[in-house]
C-alpha cells in the first residue's frame, strides 16, 4: 500500500506486534564509499537547483513557492504562509548544510517547482543522543502532484544526508505514514475572537454571543508575572541550562547547546519570541516561554487575507507555574496582535490548555524517526521536541 516507504528503514507497520526487534537504528550505516555520488535522476523536463539562502531571488521564488503550495488545512480554508525571515531561521542553524536545500527547477523556465530541506540536530532517544537530519519543508508544486516525485526528492535529500555520516531523521507530517512515534494534536486559543470567526477558523459557541465570547477572552493589557522580560544575548547561558535540565525529562528531545540556543530562541522579530522571568531579588533566570510566528493565508475570504498565528515553542518552568508562565506569553502574543495562539499537546502543554482556554483542533500532527525505532512509540507528554 507504501510502495515507497515500505523499501525504508523505517517502522513497519506489519511489525508493531514485534517485540524481539530492539530500539536504535534499524540498519547500520553504509561506508561513505559505497553512498551513490550523482544525484537520483528527475523526469527530463527538471533540474536538481541547490538553494543559496543568501540569495534574495532564489528567497523570494522559494516564498512563492511555498506560500501557494504547501500545507493546507482539511478543509482548504487556510494555507501556511512561512515569511522569508522564517525560512532563513529555520534552514540555517549551526553548521548547517547549503548542500541540503535542495530544490527542483523546470529546466527551461527555471522556475522552481519543488522542494525538500534538511537541518542537522543532536537529537536524544532515551539515552542515545543521535547526530540527526530534520527534515522539513517538502513541496512539490500543485501541477505535479501524484507523479511520485516526492519519493525522488526523499531518497535524494537521504543520499545528501548519509554524505555527510549521518544515518538517521526525524520529520512531522499531517498524513500517517509507516509509523508515528507519536502522535500529537493541535489546540487554539482565540486571541482575536471576532476576526477567527468572520474567516471561518472557529464558530461562536452554542448560547454564546459576540460580545460573551470577546469578554470570555479577553486577557490583562500586561504581563502579571514580576520579572517577566524578553530574553537577551547575555542570557544564553542561563536558558540552556534551564532548557537542558528541563529536556532531559522527555524520552525524546533535542540536545541544545549554547549556539542552538542563541540561534533557536533568541529573539528575531515576527519570527521567534523568547520571554524570561528574572527573578527581582537574586537575578537568577528561573523560568522560560517562547513561541514562533507563522502566518496563514486566509484562501477565499473577502475581509481578511492573513491570520497572525503564534505557536507554543519551548517553555521552562522551576518557580512560575506554567500555567501562569503561557498566561503571561498568551498577554504578550495579544499585545503584539497575533489573533491565536496555537500549542500542540507536548511535553507538559496538558497541564495549562483547557484552563487557559484552548480549544482542541482538528489537526493532527504525527512524529517520525527515520532509521531509528522505538519500540511502541511514545505518548505526546513524553516529546520534547517542536519543529515546524
Ligand atoms: C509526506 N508529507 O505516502 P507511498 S511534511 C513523507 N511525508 O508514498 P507523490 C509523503 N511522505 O505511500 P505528491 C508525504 N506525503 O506510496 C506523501 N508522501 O509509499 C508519500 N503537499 O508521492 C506518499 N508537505 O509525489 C507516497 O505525491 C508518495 O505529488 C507519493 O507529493 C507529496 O515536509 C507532497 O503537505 C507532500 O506538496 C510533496 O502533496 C505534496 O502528493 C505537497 O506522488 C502540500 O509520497 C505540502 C505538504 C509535506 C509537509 C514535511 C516532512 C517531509 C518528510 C519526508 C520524509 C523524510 C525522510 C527522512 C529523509 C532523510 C533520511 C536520512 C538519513
Ligand atoms: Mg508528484
Amino acid at each position: 500500500r507504501h510502495k515507497f516507504w515500505e523499501t525504508q528503514p523505517v517502522g513497519q507497520f506489519r511489525d508493531a506486534a514485534d517485540s524481539s526487534l530492539p530500539d536504535g537504528a534499524i540498519e547500520p550505516p553504509t561506508p561513505l564509499s559505497e553512498v551513490r555520488a550523482d544525484p537520483y535522476p528527475l523526469p527530463a523536463a527538471f533540474e536538481w537547483y541547490t538553494c543559496d539562502l543568501d540569495d534574495d531571488a532564489l528567497l523570494t521564488d522559494l516564498y512563492a513557492l511555498l506560500a501557494h503550495n504547501y500545507v493546507e488545512d482539511d478543509e482548504n480554508m487556510f494555507r501556511f504562509n512561512y515569511s522569508p525571515a522564517f525560512l532563513r531561521w529555520a534552514l540555517r542553524p549551526p553548521s548547517f548544510f547549503r548542500a541540503w536545500h535542495i530544490g527542483v527547477r523546470a529546466r527551461e523556465s527555471k522556475k522552481l517547482v519543488a522542494f525538500i530541506s534538511g537541518v542537522p540536530a543532536r537529537i536524544r532517544a532515551r539515552d542515545d543522543v543521535v547526530r540527526m537530519a530534520e527534515i522539513n519543508f517538502l513541496c512539490v508544486h500543485k501541477k505535479l502532484r501524484s507523479k511520485r516525485l516526492a519519493p525522488v526528492l526523499i531518497r535524494e535529500v537521504t543520499r545528501r544526508v548519509h554524505q555527510e555520516n549521518i544515518w538517521q531523521a526525524a520529520y512531522t507530517a499531517g498524513v500517517v505514514l509507516p509509523t508515528p512515534i507519536t502522535t500529537c494534536r493541535y489546540w487554539h486559543r482565540s486571541l482575536n475572537p471576532k476576526k477567527l470567526i468572520d474567516v471561518g477558523f472557529s464558530r461562536l459557541g452554542p448560547r454564546m454571543t459576540m460580545s460573551r465570547t470577546v469578554r470570555l477572552y479577553k486577557l490583562p493589557e500586561a504581563p502579571l508575572t514580576p520579572g517577566f522580560r524578553q530574553m537577551e544575548l547575555r542570557d544564553v547561558a542561563a536558558v540552556t541550562r534551564l532548557l537542558r535540565a528541563y529536556l532531559a525529562k522527555f524520552v525524546v528531545a533535542p540536545d541544545f547547546d549554547e549556539m542552538d540556543v542563541e540561534h533557536w530562541l533568541l529573539p528575531r522579530e515576527d519570527v521567534v519570541d523568547s520571554y524570561l522571568v528574572e527573578s527581582p531579588e537574586t537575578h537568577e533566570v528561573t523560568d522560560f516561554c517562547s513561541f514562533y510566528t507563522l502566518p496563514s493565508s486566509v484562501l477565499n475570504n473577502a475581509n481578511y487575507a492573513t491570520l497572525k498565528a503564534a505557536y507554543s515553542y519551548y517553555n521552562v518552568s522551576t518557580k512560575t507555574p506554567l500555567q501562569q508562565l503561557m498566561n503571561d506569553a498568551l498577554i504578550v502574543a495579544k499585545q503584539k496582535n497575533y489573533d491565536v495562539f496555537n500549542a500542540l499537546d507536548v511535553m507538559e502543554n496538558e497541564s495549562f490548555l483547557k484552563e487557559l482556554k484552548f480549544g482542541p483542533g482538528d489537526g493532527q500532527l504525527h512524529y517520525y524517526l527515520y532509521n531509528y525505532r522505538i519500540r511502541n512509540g511514545i505518548k505526546p507528554s513524553e516529546l520534547g521536541l517542536r519543529n515546524d
